[in-house]
């Protein structure tokens, strides 16, 4: 068939194209406060200081973190860059006691939740296994495994439900990330039905980045993502994920929604992954540069920044001073990676199982040996 009977084929059984973002937005791409039925949300200066403030910061950390994995410091690394204003402004909107269940890449919302930058390096560094407690800092750990976080979050979600945390208008909530690809997995569409049916107290937010590695949207959808939610019987609304505005607008409903009772519901922010998969990828082998330079007039700071000075609500100094904090931050995070020590070889058998097993020790037992086989030799 060619492309355009599909897409009149496609019309008549109702499908519409998955590429029409309609979204909320609260601050355009040219710095333009827009108002929202239903996303009337006020801000005073300094919160519109402090948005700034954590953009530039979030951005100029990752931006140090890539530099370090090209000079050999980290094994790998998954940039946030054009996302800032997805994990920010989501970030920003959660409370103390709302649980957070990041993928790889949230960086910015890690930062968000007053957690120090330098917790999730060990394990880009490899000189640990990413670990931490999730109930100190309500943050669960990164997941690799694509969508798999989505089922623990929903598992939560319903555990606090039950432990009667929920229903209340200072109620808790869950907030689970994940990506465009993600969406395709089975344990995503899993947790969408599990929270459906068990009204959990969920927010799935995903962070429609436009790809999956390679992948475009293309090959994860046939309609706008957001819309899935429909099917599974929650709401779904599509934001401007370049718009920290308009993210937090969104993701504060959402979670007050949860947490007085309301079940889940999904949030797609509509953002672009401008730079690559991880530090491994090359993207110019699968995307064009007129795509990257039509999102980089989307930019999510630019856009802040040329709010605040239109406003006047801030000046060249406080750009001044917000750029030098960022720096010293990124200097000081350098400085702490480099530090890191190296962790001795068998320590690797630590912390994969709670008590241990006899097959690890055996391994490492085995292991121990090999090692000692190299003392003296030299190497
Ligand atoms: C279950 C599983 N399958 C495959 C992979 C390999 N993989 C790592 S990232 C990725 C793409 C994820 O894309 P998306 O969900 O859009 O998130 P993004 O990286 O764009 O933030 C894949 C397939 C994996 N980590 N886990
Ligand atoms: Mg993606």
């Amino acid at each position: 068939m060619a492309k355009g009977d599909v897409a009149r084929a496609r019309a008549k059984r109702g499908i519409r194209s998955a590429a029409e973002p309609e979204f909320v937005q609260l601050l355009t791409p040219e710095g333009e406060r827009v108002d929202h039925p239903s996303y009337a949300v006020d801000f005073t200066d300094q919160e519109y200081r402090d948005l700034y403030h954590d953009l530039v910061v979030v951005r100029r950390l990752d931006a140090e973190a890539t530099a370090l994995q090209r000079q050999g410091e980290l094994g790998i690394w998954a940039s946030l860059l054009g996302q800032e204003a997805a994990q920010v402004g989501s970030g920003r909107a959660l409370r103390t006691n709302d649980m957070v269940f990041p993928t790889y890449r949230e960086h910015g919302v890690l930062y968000c939740r007053g957690i120090d930058p330098i917790m999730p390096l060990g394990l880009f560094r490899g000189v640990d296994q990413g670990g931490w407690d999730p109930n100190e800092f309500k943050f669960s750990m990164y997941t690799i495994v694509i969508g798999a976080q989505t089922l623990h979050a929903t598992g939560y979600a319903m555990g606090i439900a039950k432990d009667g945390k929920v229903g209340t208008a200072d109620g808790e909530a869950v907030i689970a990330y994940f990506g465009d690809g993600a969406t395709s997995q089975g344990d995503v569409n899993e947790a969408f039905v599990w929270s459906s049916v068990f009204n959990a107290p969920i927010v799935f937010f995903c962070q429609n980045n436009q790809y999956a590695i390679s992948e475009p949207l293309e090959r994860q959808t046939r309609v706008p993502l957001y819309q899935r939610a429909n099917g599974f019987g929650f709401p779904g609304v599509r934001v401007d994920g370049n718009d920290v505005l308009a993210v937090y607008a969104v993701t504060r409903d959402a979670l007050d929604d949860a947490r007085q009772g309301q079940g889940p519901s999904l949030i797609e922010a509509y953002t672009y992954r401008m730079g690559a998969h991880t530090t491994s990828d090359d993207p110019t082998r699968y995307r064009i540069a007129s795509e990257v330079e039509a999102w980089q007039a989307k930019d999510p700071i630019t856009r802040v920044r040329a709010f605040l000075s239109k406003q006047r609500i801030a000046d060249a100094d406080f750009f001044a001073a917000v750029d030098e904090e960022a720096r010293t931050v990124a200097v000081h995070l350098r400085e702490r990676v480099l530090d890191m020590p190296d962790p001795h070889p068998s320590k690797i058998f630590d912390n994969v199982y709670a008590e241990g097993s006899p097959l690890l020790d055996e391994q490492r037992e085995g292991f121990e040996k090999y090692m000692a086989s190299f003392e003296g030799s030299g190497h």
